[in-house]
């Protein structure tokens, strides 16, 4: 949700169908609420519900039971380039509203469009928006309802960044592949491990040491590398065929001594680590560590799905967890 023109359908574009930013010049304001399901496609399996700037929620067709009753994350954009009273307002509005129907909905800020602003007023935004927010939830005594700030533009990586930690939270099993990944990265010497959604490159989960922002682009460059040259080159037998499927593995040397290696998991997730070049000397120890790696993996969907769902998906590996609609 958000003010008419913050953004919200270019980020759902850009993170979901691959738009290139520039091409989002041209989309059209949204009229009605647009609801994409991002399951066949990916790993996490939720719908996207893009709603209309100028949604009116006194109108009585508006169905907040409906709307924010299965709501997992709010994700309220807010375009920083703008004057943003209005739309801090309308945040105010719209969580307190959703946090009377379902008190579980966990609420993401977007400061979003910073492309536009420098290091220092990026800060300074956040620090006012941030302030402003949760004086407003102060003043009307709503002080429980808890909001998450992320600084965000469609123009580099930090809309992935900030997607893949909102759908984080929603994952729950997070903590056991956090904890998979931090055994996998200590017995093999990787500096830097993430569990990408190939299709989306929101990652899923990564290991304790903090994320750089660096790495991260490094590693969601790789993918788009692996998909591009496979896509060319590989299977031409097949022309529906994949680009990203069981046999799928890169290792790319940087020239600073660093080395990127990407595996697949499943047919949606790609593990993608960064580690030294002198610590890939043993790389079958790496590669064993890795296949204990992702067969826990699928114990940890395996253990987490009923059995009848099992059933109807017929692929262990590919089964995902089931959150909420965003
Ligand atoms: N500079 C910059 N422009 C952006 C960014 N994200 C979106 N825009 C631009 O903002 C404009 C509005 O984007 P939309 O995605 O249509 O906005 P919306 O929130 O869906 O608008 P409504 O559907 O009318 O509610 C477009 O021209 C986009 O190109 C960003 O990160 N940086
Ligand atoms: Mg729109």
């Amino acid at each position: 949700m958000g003010l008419r023109r913050s953004g919200k359908s270019s980020i759902q574009k850009v993170v979901f169908q691959k738009m290139s930013p520039n091409e989002t010049l041209f989309l059209e304001s949204t009229n009605k609420i647009v609801k994409e399901d991002i399951s066949n496609s990916s790993f996490v399996q939720f719908q996207i519900w893009d709603f209309p700037g100028q949604i009116d929620f006194l109108d009585p067709s508006f169905d907040s039971d409906m709307i924010f009753g299965g709501c997992g994350a709010l994700v309220f954009v807010i375009d920083a380039q703008d004057d943003y009273m209005d739309a801090l307002n309308k945040l105010h509005l719209t969580v307190t509203k959703a946090y009377k129907v379902n008190q579980n909905v966990k609420f993401e800020v977007f400061i979003h469009k910073v492309d536009g602003l420098t290091e220092d007023s990026k800060m300074e935004t956040q620090r006012d928006i941030h302030q402003r927010a949760n004086d407003d939830l102060t003043d009307s005594g709503c002080e429980q309802i808890h909001l998450s700030f992320h600084l965000t533009s469609i123009y580099d990586h930090s809309i992935f960044e900030a997607f893949s930690k909102v759908v984080q939270k929603l994952i729950p099993q997070l903590p056991a592949l956090e904890n998979l990944l931090n055994i996998m990265i200590s017995n093999s010497a990787i500096e830097k491990a993430f569990l990408f959604d190939v299709v989306s490159k929101i990652y899923i989960a990564t290991d304790s040491s903090p994320v750089d922002m660096q790495s991260y682009e490094l590693c969601c460059d790789m993918i788009d590398v692996v998909i591009d040259v496979s896509g060319i080159y590989g299977l031409q037998e097949e022309p529906e065929a994949p680009a990203f499927d069981n046999q799928s593995s890169s290792l790319i040397k940087l020239n600073n001594g660093t080395i990127l290696y990407l595996r697949e998991v499943n047919r949606f997730l790609a593990f993608v680590c960064i580690l030294r070049e002198d610590n890939f000397d043993r790389q079958g120890v790496i590669d064993y560590n890795f296949l204990c790696f992702r067969e826990a993996i699928q114990q940890v969907f395996v253990n987490s799905i009923q059995p009848n769902e099992m059933a109807c998906n017929g692929e262990t590996s590919a089964a995902s967890s089931k959150t909420e609609p965003t």
